[in-house]
């Protein structure tokens, strides 16, 4: 089976330097799913938080890359919900497929994108992506071996990587639970502060002093200083938490979220880019591949995509759900 591969550009047509490689299966995996049953009662994690519903904020005045669609700064009102206070971890995930049996797209498919960073110097050569050499093609890559057949376990405390939104989805069904509206997801992050770039406020990580999340420091992509103490990803209750008790909603893993991507700017090349991205999911919050140098978007309000059937070793996601009827 193949798999085309581009890459997110960015304004100047150049391909983003932690964005998500994407790929589309060319036979169409998605109708090869078969969703595990829906769970009876939402098994809801001991963590899960209360997000308050009412006026919420998604967008932002200070779009820092405009062909984003970052902007404008709208107010939509939600319901309350529920969010876990965690990415899903590769115990969760371990627990979905032990329990469905559940193969995800990147094994039925055969191969995921992985850092180079993360393979072993004995590991085969790969073929990489034009104009973003970080990103190779490893057969074998999956939640469960994230750098290909010869790597260790996942830590069980790390978010799960590997899973496309299609596997989101499943996971969702058995937990009773679904992915996030992107407007809910950046409420969330808010965690009460408002218009603010980080779930912590605004104050900008830098490489050596203030690391409040799990991003890249030094000189992408060759040079990762890791002062913020990982390489890769980190645990999912790493740092502090948001205001609505939160961990990691930027930086570690991007966040797979329900929504389409659409670009409300109407000028030409914001319109283009949409048509190109036509299907392609919404992610959200950055990763442990994010700078500020090349890639600024571990922001609340900064986005990316991916196509639904697409993965890669830092793109991962965390459930709500819709609060209980009293
Ligand atoms: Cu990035």
């Amino acid at each position: 089976m193949t798999k085309t591969q581009a890459m997110i550009e960015d304004a100047a047509g150049k391909p983003c330097g932690c964005a998500p490689p994407f790929g589309t299966a060319a036979s169409g995996t998605a109708a090869d799913i078969t969703p595990p049953t829906t769970a009876p009662v939402a098994r809801l994690p001991a963590t899960a938080r209360p997000i308050p519903g009412g006026k919420a904020l998604f967008g932002t005045t200070r779009a820092e890359i405009p062909l984003d669609g970052e902007a404008p700064l709208r107010q939509v009102r939600l319901k309350p919900f529920l969010m876990a206070a965690t990415a899903v971890s590769n115990a969760e995930f371990a627990g979905f497929v032990a329990a469905t049996g559940y193969v995800t797209e990147a094994e039925r498919i055969g191969w995921s994108f992985v850092f180079w960073q993360l393979l072993a110097d004995s590991a085969p050569p790969t073929q990489s992506v034009q104009d973003a050499e970080w990103w190779r093609r490893v057969d074998g890559a999956a939640w469960s071996r994230v750098a290909g057949p010869n790597s260790d376990p996942p830590p069980p405390d790390h978010p799960v990587v590997h899973v496309s939104w299609n596997d989101a989805q499943a996971y969702a069904a058995w937990v009773g639970g679904r992915l996030p509206s992107e407007a809910e997801w950046e409420h969330a992050a808010r965690g009460g502060l408002g218009d603010v770039r980080f779930p912590w406020g605004e104050r900008d990580p830098d490489d050596t002093d203030f690391l409040p999340c799990n991003i890249w420091q030094g000189t992408f992509p060759v040079r990762n200083t890791a002062a913020d103490g990982h390489s890769a990803t980190a645990p999912v209750t790493s740092f502090a938490p948001n205001g609505y008790g939160l961990y990691n909603m930027c930086g570690n893993a991007w966040e797979w979220v329900a929504d389409r991507f659409t670009l409300a700017s109407l000028r030409r090349d914001a319109r283009a880019r949409a048509q190109a991205l036509k299907g392609f999911r919404v992610l959200k919050g950055g990763s442990y591949l994010c700078h500020r140098s090349y890639c600024y978007r571990y922001r609340i309000a900064a986005r990316s995509a991916n196509s639904p059937d697409s993965t890669t070793c830092h793109q991962g996601f965390r459930m709500v759900w819709d609060m209980p009827s009293p």
